[in-house]
């Protein structure tokens, strides 16, 4: 057999020693009750409903995201970094969202020396590529090629012998999600040079990491590799009960393996409420810019654009969240590396300007609970800086980075072995009855 890595290892020590927390809440306390369920969330897709488990990223509502308890500034501060960059590996940031554990410089390297060994797209995904009409959306192309790359699936292989106990299953998901994490920055890279640089490639260098030979890959210099480093982890996860995450979580849960879901979560990314807002956003920014005559606006003018958005019956985008009620600390994050190494670029100085008044504007509108900006108000803008200017790709990015989180999630989904989803529906009779009687009574009973 062939010898485990130190992550492989560590990661089946931590499943093994999770597994009896999980039985014991099951089993000895199924009951106790966490939350409830009214009309309103039944219709208005469950938001707030606490009904997902995951231990590898919580976000509060207050203050955003924490990636295994730390926050993004203490993340970003805790790993590793690349020599010569002042952002950690990308490689060190999946080895942390998968075991909790910070890694050390050495275990970095030998996740970089496994993702380089794994990274070899199959020639067939690049057929597949090539017969999609050079038109199909990037996102569509980027899901279509995760999923012809199924066939490859050692979960569904090792499922199919038959002999595959619930036990083991974690350890073929993780197999897939550590091949598929290797393969999906080259993969986005070869979309985007295909598509949009006229069939020219660059190959990637062994001596760079993940972040490193995205951007050579892509054809874009320094401090691109720093932008991508970032982005990826920025973007990494947002807890479970986000479209991309979910989906794939669902999916995964039928057994189906982590192509099948990570494919399915994409095409949820691909929603202009999701994913698609950072597109959205950097081509409502330019609309606005063109509109008031090339400049920036001032207040006043831009006042006037985000009322003119509004009142066409548009949501402005890269504002609101489903959970947010706060500045978003990956907006935050963005906004301090733009500061710092972009500081006079018009978008940039558009994004602030609208940060200045679309607060305002979305609260005397009153229908946003919240009013803050989220991950996709900033993101297009830094890749328009940097030459990354074909903006239905900023999705692509966010599907790259978003996989980290998600295929962590797979791999503990397997390893603590969750059931089947399956919430139950009910009528919109069965709704009106419950309003008129003030509820439904054997819920009130519990
Ligand atoms: N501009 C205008 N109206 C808004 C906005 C906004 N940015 N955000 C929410 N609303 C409206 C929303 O459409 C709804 O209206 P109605 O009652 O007519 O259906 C009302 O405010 C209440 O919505 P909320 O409860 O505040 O938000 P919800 O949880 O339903 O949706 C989003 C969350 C993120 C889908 C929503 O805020 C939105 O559409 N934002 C703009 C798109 C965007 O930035 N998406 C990216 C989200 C982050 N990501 O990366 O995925
Ligand atoms: C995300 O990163 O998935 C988005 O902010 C959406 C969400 O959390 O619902």
């Amino acid at each position: 057999m062939a010898k485990m890595s130190n992550l492989k290892a560590k990661l089946l020590a931590k499943i093994e020693a999770f597994r009896p927390r999980i039985t014991k809440l099951n089993k000895e306390f199924g009951n106790v009750v966490i939350d409830k369920v009214n009309i309103g969330q039944a219709i208005g897709g469950a938001r707030d409903v606490r009904s997902l488990v995951t231990d590898i990223s919580y976000l509060d509502p207050f203050e955003g995201i924490r990636f295994r308890g730390k926050t993004i500034p203490e993340t970003l501060a805790a790993l590793p970094k690349v020599p010569g960059s002042a952002y950690p590996y990308v490689e060190g940031h999946f080895y942390f969202l998968l075991t909790g554990d910070v890694p050390t410089a050495a275990e970095v390297k030998e996740v970089v020396d496994e993702f380089k060994a794994r990274s070899q797209v199959p020639h067939y995904v690049y057929d597949v590529l090539r017969a999609m009409p050079r038109d199909s959306h990037p996102m569509t192309m980027f899901s279509t090629a995760i999923l012809a790359m199924q066939r490859d699936s050692l979960f569904a292989k090792r499922y199919g012998e038959g002999t595959l106990k619930k036990t083991e299953m974690w350890d073929p998901m993780y197999e897939d999600a550590m091949n598929l994490m290797a393969k999906l920055a080259p993969i986005a890279a070869y979309i985007y040079r295909m598509k949009y640089k006229a069939d020219t490639f660059i190959a990637a260098d062994p001596n760079l990491d993940l972040g490193g030979n995205f951007a050579r890959m892509m054809g874009v210099d320094k401090p691109y590799d720093d932008v991508a480093r970032l982005y990826f982890i920025l973007h990494s996860d947002h807890e479970s009960g986000n479209v991309s995450a979910h989906t794939a979580h669902l999916v995964a849960s039928a057994l189906s393996d982590a192509y099948y879901a990570y494919s399915a979560g994409m095409n949820g990314l691909a929603g202009p409420l999701h994913g698609l807002a950072n597109q959205e956003v950097l081509g409502w920014i330019q609309q606005a810019f063109k509109k008031i005559g090339g400049k920036v606006p001032s207040e006043e003018e831009m006042k006037k654009f985000l009322w003119d958005t509004l009142n066409a019956g548009q949501v402005i985008p890269g504002y609101g969240h489903a959970v947010l009620r706060k500045t978003d600390p990956r907006y935050t994050a963005q906004m301090e590396y733009a500061d710092k190494n972009m500081p006079d670029d018009p978008y940039f100085q558009m994004v602030k300007m609208i940060f200045k008044v679309a607060p305002g504007v979305l609260t005397e509108h009153g229908k946003t609970k919240n009013p803050w900006p989220n991950v996709d108000a900033h993101s297009g803008v830094i890749q328009w800086h940097y030459g990354v200017r074909e903006w239905d790709f900023y999705t692509v990015l966010f599907g790259v980075g978003r996989a980290l989180g998600v295929l962590s999630n797979l791999v503990w989904d397997r390893g603590l072995g969750y059931a089947i989803e399956r919430p139950k529906s009910v009528t919109t009779d069965m709704l009106e009855k419950w309003a008129k009687e003030g509820g439904r009574k054997e819920a009130m009973d519990d």
